[in-house]
């Protein structure tokens, strides 16, 4: 932040804040509070560090009260913070992110949008990087594959949409699906310490139960990929009741209400790890992973393809990440997408 000016009340610095840089302010302040944990913290210090004036601290301590914080200011001791509100506001993400890319450039929180991977692909369509993390307390039109819908209540859940810009082609992009579940496996797997299971491509499950789903939109030239948009939906802490029949929560599961900040910056670590090896070794250095954590191998399936309906025995993700189905006749059949029943 150093060097950065602004307007405070009295409108006397030269620049104004942008939305940005006041995140980023948000975020030094809280950082203060979190180092200290319970005690108070001295306005004068957080003043001089920021390297702004009392009047401007106290400024940005309202805009924290607004966001939902409950801050206390106490003559002589200083402030101190009460509760954080349970939001998943960019600033908060970032504090202790140890990333290079992924989610360390603009986070873009809402309350509500239509559908977090829309307004990512507009906001890669004009020109934003690979890292932008697009996230939404609830969506009014969530979207499943095929135009099937994706419940997405507030309270409790993570919408998050993410844009990539892999130097790959069209044809190798289905594999960051399938990398993506097992990142968000473990990610899953270290916060709540729950095993879940991978329903090729794109399903987490728990004990038979949908948590999360993923879905991959890109722009792509005939041959090379522009941009693609990696849109998640998690039920974390989300009541089983607002949810669809089939569908669980992290809660319900590890019996307990879960960090979906933690989370989120779990999931941002794993998925930046990954993606680079994914880009750097190729898939055949996460295979293995992938199909450890599967839970369609080795199962009797029925899949639904999108104008047949085939029934086999998976066998194998192969090195593009197809997934291998053993028929009746014994043939071995490559299925590149569809929605898989265990049967
Ligand atoms: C998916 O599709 O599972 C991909 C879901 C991706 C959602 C994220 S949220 C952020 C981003 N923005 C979006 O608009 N979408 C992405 P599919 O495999 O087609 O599964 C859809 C099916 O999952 C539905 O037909 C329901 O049966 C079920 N479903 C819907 N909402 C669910 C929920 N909250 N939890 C569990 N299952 C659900």
């Amino acid at each position: 932040m150093g060097g950065l000016t602004w307007r405070d009340e009295a409108g006397k610095d030269s620049k104004m804040m942008t939305k940005y840089q006041e995140t980023d302010v948000k975020k030094r302040i809280l950082e203060f509070f979190y180092e200290n944990k319970s005690d108070y913290v001295s306005g004068e210090e957080i003043s001089a560090s920021l390297k702004f004036s009392r009047a401007s601290l106290w400024k940005h301590m309202g805009k924290l009260r607004n966001d939902g914080y409950i801050i206390e200011a106490v003559p002589h001791l200083g402030y101190i913070l009460r509760s954080t509100p349970d939001k998943m506001y960019g600033y908060e993400i970032g504090i202790g992110l140890d990333t290079n890319t992924i989610g360390k450039q603009r986070i873009w929180h809402y309350e509500s949008l239509e559908s977090t991977n829309n307004k990512a692909y507009e906001l890669a369509e004009s020109g934003e990087a690979e890292g932008t993390l697009v996230i939404a307390e609830t969506q009014t039109a969530g979207r499943g594959r095929l135009g099937r819908k994706w419940i997405s209540p507030e309270g409790g859940g993570i919408y998050f949409s993410l844009i990539l810009r892999p130097d790959m082609e069209s044809d190798k992009i289905p594999v960051i699906t399938l990398v993506a579940a097992v990142s968000i496996q473990k990610a899953i797997k270290k916060i709540c310490g729950i095993d879940a299971g991978i329903k090729w491509p794109n399903d987490i499950l728990i004990a038979g139960k949908k948590v999360c789903g993923i879905l991959t939109e890109i722009k792509a030239q005939p041959d090379m990929v522009d941009f693609l948009i990696l849109g998640v939906g998690i039920n974390v802490n989300t009541p089983l009741k607002k949810l669809p029949i089939g569908a669980t929560s992290l809660k319900k599961e590890s019996s307990g209400s879960v960090s979906r900040i933690k989370l989120m910056r779990q999931i941002l670590t794993e998925i930046e790890k990954d993606y680079l090896k994914l880009k750097q070794d190729g898939f055949n250095s996460l295979r293995a992973e992938c199909k450890k954590l599967s839970i369609v191998l080795n199962k009797q399936i029925t899949i639904n393809e999108h104008h047949r309906v085939l029934e086999g025995i998976a066998v194998d993700i192969d090195e593009k990440g197809v997934l291998i189905v053993k028929m009746e006749s014994g043939e071995r059949k490559r299925i590149f997408s569809g929605t898989i029943l265990i049967t």
